[in-house]
C-alpha cells in the first residue's frame, strides 16, 4: 500500500515515526516521509501545503507524526488533505497522542494512542484489505463524528526485534518554502542544531523511565499502564544499529542518547556498553540521567569510551515545589551534590553538563522563584543551563490540576506555547527576571568577566526584591523579554 507520512516536529525527526516507517516498509507497504522541520514560522501558508498535492495524489493512506507544539501544523495538514482529496483517511500517532485519543480524533479519522509498533502494520494490512479494521488495538476511529476507543495492549518489550530506524533518504522529503527531496546535505544541516552546532544523531536504547513527573508526556503512559515500565534494546542491538546508521550517515559527529534515564542500565551492562561502543562506534557521545540514579562509578566507566555531555533534569531550586507540585521524588541536596561532582571532570576529562530548569510555573511563589535563582547562581561557571517554560501537555497530571484551578483553558492547538522561544505568562515579576538574567549572563560569560556573583546575591536579597516589587508586572514582562 502508497502510504505517506508526515512528521510535523519542528526538529528534523529521529523520533517513533521512523520506526513506524521502517516497520511498515518491511512489511513491503511503500512509505513516503515528508518532514515540516523547521521551528519558524510555526505556520504552513495554504499555498506552502500545495504541493504537498503531488505526493499525496499517488498515496492511499496519510499518516502524521504529532508532537504538541507542533499540533497546529498537523491540524493544518488534515485539514488540507481533507480538502483536497476527500476520501483519503488521515491518521495521527506521536506523543500527543499518548492515552487522549479525543484530542487528535477531533481532527483526524484515526489515532494511534499508544506505542505504534505492536499494531501498526496490522491496521495497515487490514485496511489494504479492506477488512475491519475499527478494532485494532491501542486506536481509535472517527466513524461519522462518533469514537470507537479500542483497548490498549501491554507496552511493547521485545524492543530488539524492531527493525532499524528508517534514514534511508531515497523516499524522504523536506517541506519547507517548497518541497525538496531529503539529501544527506540537508540532512546535516538540520541535524546540526542541539547540543551542539555540529550534526548529531538522537538515539534511544531504551523505554520508560523510573519518575512520575506530573508534567512530563511519560506520565500519559503511568494513565495508561499505572507505570512506564522500562524496557532495553540489548547493547549488541545497540551497536548493530548505530554502526549500519552512522556508516550511512557518515557525517555525524556526535551521538546523543535520548533515552530518559540512561543510568538505568547496571554498572556490568555500561561496561560492555563503552568498550563496544569505542570500538565499533567511537564517536563523543551525551547521555541524560537523573540525580537518583547517579552512581560516580557509572560515570567513570563511560569517561573514558567518549562522553562528553551529560543532561540533568533540576526543573526547581524549590524542594516544595519538587514535592508538590512536580511530584519528583528527588532531594535538591542530592542534585546538587551530584552535580558539582560531574563539574569536577570538566577539568581531566572535558566533560560538559547541563542542566535543565522549568521556569514560569503559576504555583510557584516568588519564594520557591529565589530559590530556583540561588540555586543556579552557586553552580560552577561552565555548566549549562536549559531554562524550559512550563507546558501543560494535555492527559499529564498538572495539566489536570490547572484545568481544575482554572489556570488553563482546554488545548487549543493555536495557543500552546513553545517550551522554548516562549515569553513569561505567570510570573510576571522581578524573581522570574533574575532567573533570566543570570541564565543570560552566564551564556555570554559576564558572571566571568565582571566577578558579578555577588553583586547578583545582593539583587537576590529580602530588602532589594521588597523594593523592587512596587514596579508593575508590565516592567517585568519588558524586562524579562530583553534578557532572553
Ligand atoms: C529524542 C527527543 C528529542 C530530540 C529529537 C526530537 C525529534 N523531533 O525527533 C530533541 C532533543 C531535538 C528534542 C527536542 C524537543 N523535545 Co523531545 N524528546 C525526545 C525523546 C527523548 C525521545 C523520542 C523518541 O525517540 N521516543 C521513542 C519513540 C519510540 O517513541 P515515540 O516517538 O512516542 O513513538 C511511538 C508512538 O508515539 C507511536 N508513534 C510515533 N509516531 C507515530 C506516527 C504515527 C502515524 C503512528 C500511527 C504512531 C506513531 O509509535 C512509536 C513507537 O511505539 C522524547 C521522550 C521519549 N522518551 O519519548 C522527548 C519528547 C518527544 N520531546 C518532547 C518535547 C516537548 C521536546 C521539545 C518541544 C522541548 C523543547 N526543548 O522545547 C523539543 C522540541 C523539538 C522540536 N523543535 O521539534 C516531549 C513531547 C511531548 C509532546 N506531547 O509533544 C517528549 C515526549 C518528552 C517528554 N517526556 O515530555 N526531543
Amino acid at each position: 500500500m502508497k502510504i505517506v507520512l508526515l512528521n510535523v516536529s519542528g526538529r528534523q525527526s529521529s523520533d517513533g515515526s521512523r520506526l513506524i516507517s521502517a516497520l511498515l516498509k518491511r512489511a513491503g507497504h511503500h512509505v513516503k516521509c515528508v518532514f515540516l522541520s523547521r521551528t519558524q514560522p510555526l505556520d504552513y501558508e495554504p499555498d506552502e501545503l500545495e504541493p504537498l498535492g503531488e505526493i499525496i495524489n499517488e498515496a492511499e493512506l496519510v499518516m502524521i507524526a504529532v508532537h504538541s507544539s507542533y499540533a497546529i501544523r498537523a491540524v493544518q495538514v488534515t485539514e488540507f488533505v481533507h480538502k483536497k482529496f476527500p476520501g483519503i483517511k488521515v491518521i495521527w500517532g506521536g506523543p500527543h497522542c499518548i492515552s487522549v485519543p479525543e484530542l487528535g480524533l477531533r481532527y483526524a479519522d484515526g489515532i494511534c494512542f499508544s506505542e505504534g509498533d505492536q499494531v501498526i502494520v496490522d491496521f495497515v494490512n487490514k485496511f489494504e484489505a479492506c477488512k475491519n479494521y475499527f478494532n485494532t488495538p491501542n486506536m481509535a476511529f472517527n466513524v461519522n463524528g462518533s469514537h470507537i476507543v479500542n483497548n490498549v495492549l501491554q507496552p511493547f518489550d521485545n524492543l530488539d526485534s524492531l527493525p532499524y530506524y528508517d534514514y534511508n533518504l531515497d523516499d524522504h522529503f523536506l517541506l519547507d518554502q517548497g518541497l525538496f527531496q531529503m539529501t544527506k546535505g540537508l540532512l546535516k544541516e538540520r541535524l546540526a542544531d542541539y547540543p551542539y552546532p555540529v550534526p548529531t544523531l538522537f538515539f534511544l536504547t531504551s523505554r520508560g523511565c523510573p519518575h512520575r513527573c506530573s508534567y512530563c508526556n511519560n506520565s500519559r503512559y503511568i494513565t495508561l499502564f499505572g507505570h512506564n515500565k522500562m524496557r532495553f534494546y540489548s547493547i549488541d542491538r545497540v551497536i548493530e544499529e548505530l554502526d549500519y546508521t552512522l556508516g550511512y550517515l557518515n557525517f555525524i559527529e556526535v551521538v546523543v542518547f535520548g533515552d530518559d534515564d540512561f543510568f538505568m542500565r547496571s554498572e556490568k551492562q555500561l561496561e560492555y556498553f563503552a568498550k563496544k561502543y569505542k570500538k565499533i562506534v567511537g564517536l563523543p557521545f551525551g547521555i541524560a540521567v537523573s540525580a537518583n540514579t547517579y552512581r560516580k562509578e557509572k560515570v567513570e566507566i563511560l569517561l573514558d569510551y567518549g562522553l562528553k555531555v551529560i543532561q540533568l533534569g533540576v526543573q526547581s531550586g524549590s524542594q516544595r515545589i519538587l514535592d508538590e507540585v512536580y511530584n519528583r521524588k528527588i532531594k535538591k541536596s542530592k542534585t546538587r551534590d551530584v552535580v558539582q561532582q560531574i563539574a569536577s571532570y570538566r577539568k581531566m576529562h572535558d566533560l560538559d553538563i547541563i542542566l535543565d530548569f522549568i521556569i514560569d510555573n503559576p504555583y510557584e511563589t516568588r519564594d520557591d522563584i529565589i530559590q530556583t535563582y540561588k540555586f543556579i547562581l552557586d553552580l560552577p561557571l561552565h555548566v549549562r543551563i536549559n531554562l524550559f517554560f512550563l507546558a501543560f501537555f494535555p492527559g499529564t497530571p498538572i495539566y489536570n490540576r490547572a484545568l481544575k484551578d482554572g489556570i488553563i483553558k482546554p488545548f487549543n492547538e493555536k495557543e500552546f506555547r513553545f517550551y522554548t522561544r516562549s515569553h513569561v505568562k505567570y510570573q510576571r515579576n522581578y524573581e522570574t527576571f533574575l532567573v533570566l538574567l543570570v541564565r543570560f549572563l552566564r551564556h555570554h560569560r559576564r558572571l566571568r568577566r565582571y566577578r558579578a556573583k555577588y553583586s547578583l546575591l545582593a539583587l537576590g536579597s529580602y530588602p532589594v526584591r521588597c523594593i523592587a516589587s512596587i514596579f508593575p508586572e508590565s516592567f517585568y514582562s519588558f524586562m524579562s523579554k530583553s534578557v532572553q
